[in-house]
């Protein structure tokens, strides 16, 4: 373990000197983390976001490229061997094609290199030429973020937690009731593990589809290549009295402990703690839509997601850091094309009260931060529709489910976001005075012309926001 820790701790540090290095005489790389739950919007997000920094007529907020200072943009191959390359150009053919459709979800990292040249800003303009800089964008699922908590939990601390936290919930009621009726101190059986972890899988799956977010393993969820391995194959088991070399229980315990090394560990030493810039997209209107156990389930999740990002919270995390800390961290409520302008600042206040609790503990060690509504892929117009004499703020696409065209009137946000978040926390089962309209758009037909990439909502401002500085 000890050992580990140092080994870790050597790779960072060496890796930073070659960054530093390549930041101040070389060519600069910003590591840009693209993250949020499954669903969230991720896929789309950096697939709009490319094909608008390859074309950047659609970014006015954008100030290297309303200035004209981003001369041209490329991608590259990618520069880490071994992790799998963005898919970019299979994402945008769906956004784009003539029978326009969202793109397959992904389950695992993925990572690209899209390279600007830039003419420096300012005193810096007349003296240097053009630089280039290079843009990392690491997509990873927010599901693997939760587990950061496992590594300050025990095995036992960790079921206790879970099981507490499942025991009341309709989704689990098969797994507390098989692992009920486990005799733990027997010995291990593979059969039996898998029955257990098959059952823990299905109701995290099932809680997940329903909109709970405190899902751990994460991987669970998203396991990618090591579907079926054991240390996928373990699942929360209430401690027997007395715990015997061999028991189903050690044997759990063990796998829980290589998950952590094996699985999380690595994640967060190759991926998390090498961004320098990261944004968090959350599907906070989906949220709404499913209702106030979403909404509070949401807000737990955020926080522990968030707490990443606070690495002096974490003994584990702090290593990993060594004092290096992510600059930038924006919060960006997706979707946003599903309301009509006039309720975007409500849905950024959602947004900012959905992080509030994790911010006011710590202030990400002192990461500029910004919350707002985007929309990376517009898939709706506004429109203003007469309904019994009131004028109600619309908006218009094309419905997933069978091609139609309608307008939708989605509901009104409450201009308190308390009015949402509080009865969550208190458990309401439904809103009481309102309703949310659940909405499924496909991507509407595109027809750009050149140097115009996918239309969108505030993608411009986010990435201002993120690199804005650096360019
Ligand atoms: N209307 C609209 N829907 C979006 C947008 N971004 C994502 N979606 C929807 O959300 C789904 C999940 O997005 P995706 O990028 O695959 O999420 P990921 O799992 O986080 O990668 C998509 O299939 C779309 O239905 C957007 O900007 N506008
Ligand atoms: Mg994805």
């Amino acid at each position: 373990m000890i050992i580990n820790d140092i080994a870790d701790g050597i790779t960072r540090s060496v890796g930073r000197v070659g960054d530093a290095f390549s930041g101040a005489f070389f060519e600069p790389v910003i590591r840009i983390g693209v993250t949020g739950l499954s669903r969230a919007g991720k896929t789309v997000f950096i697939t709009s976001l490319v094909a608008n920094l390859l074309d950047r007529a659609r970014m006015p907020q954008l100030v290297a490229a309303s200035e004209g200072r981003i001369l041209t943009a490329f991608l590259q191959p990618q520069p880490d061997d071994t992790v799998p390359r963005f898919d970019y150009e299979t994402h945008l053919a769906a956004l784009t094609s003539n029978t326009p459709h969202w793109p397959d979800s992904t389950r695992a990292v993925s990572q690209l290199r899209l390279s600007l040249r830039v003419k420096p800003a300012g005193l810096l303009a007349g003296l240097q030429g053009p630089r280039t800089i290079h843009l990392d964008i690491v997509d990873y699922p927010g599901e693997w973020l939760l587990d950061l908590e496992l590594m300050d939990l025990s095995y036992s601390e960790w079921v206790e937690k879970t099981l507490k936290r499942i025991t009341d919930r309709a989704e689990a009621a098969e797994y507390v009731a098989l692992a009920s009726g486990v005799d733990a101190t027997a010995p291990f059986t593979e059969a039996e593990a898998r029955g257990l972890a098959n059952t823990y899988s299905t109701y995290l799956k099932a809680a997940r589809e329903v909109g709970f977010s405190d899902c751990t393993p994460g991987r669970f969820l998203l396991p990618g290549e090591m579907e079926g391995s054991p240390v996928l194959t373990f699942a929360p088991l209430a401690k027997p009295a007395n715990v015997r070399r061999g028991s189903l229980w050690r044997e759990m315990e063990r796998r829980y402990e290589a998950y952590k090394a094996q699985v999380v560990r690595p994640f967060f030493r190759d991926h998390f703690a090498r961004i320098d810039r990261q944004i968090v997209l959350v599907d906070a209107l989906g949220a709404i839509h499913a209702g106030p156990p979403a909404v509070e389930d949401l807000r737990e999740a955020m926080t522990d997601i968030l707490a990443a990002f606070r690495p002096g919270r974490n003994a584990f995390l702090s290593k990993l850091f060594l004092g290096k800390r992510v600059e930038k961290i924006l919060f960006a409520a997706t979707k946003a094309d599903h309301l009509h302008h006039k309720q975007h600042p409500r849905l950024t206040a959602i947004m900012e009260a959905l992080v509030k609790d994790a911010k006011s503990r710590a202030d990400f060690a002192g990461a500029d931060t910004s919350a707002m509504s985007l929309a990376a892929l517009r898939a709706t117009v506004e429109e203003t529709m007469d309904h019994d004499g009131r004028k109600l703020d619309c908006v218009r696409g094309t419905l997933l489910k069978d091609g139609r065209q309608a307008a939708f009137y989605p509901g009104e946000l409450p201009e308190d976001p308390n009015r949402l978040l509080s009865p969550a926390r208190e458990g309401a089962e439904a809103w009481l005075d309102a309703d949310y309209q659940v909405m499924s758009f496909a991507p509407a037909l595109l027809t750009l012309k050149p140097g115009e990439g996918p239309p969108h909502i505030r993608l411009d401002k986010a990435v201002q926001f993120l690199i804005g500085d650096k360019l």
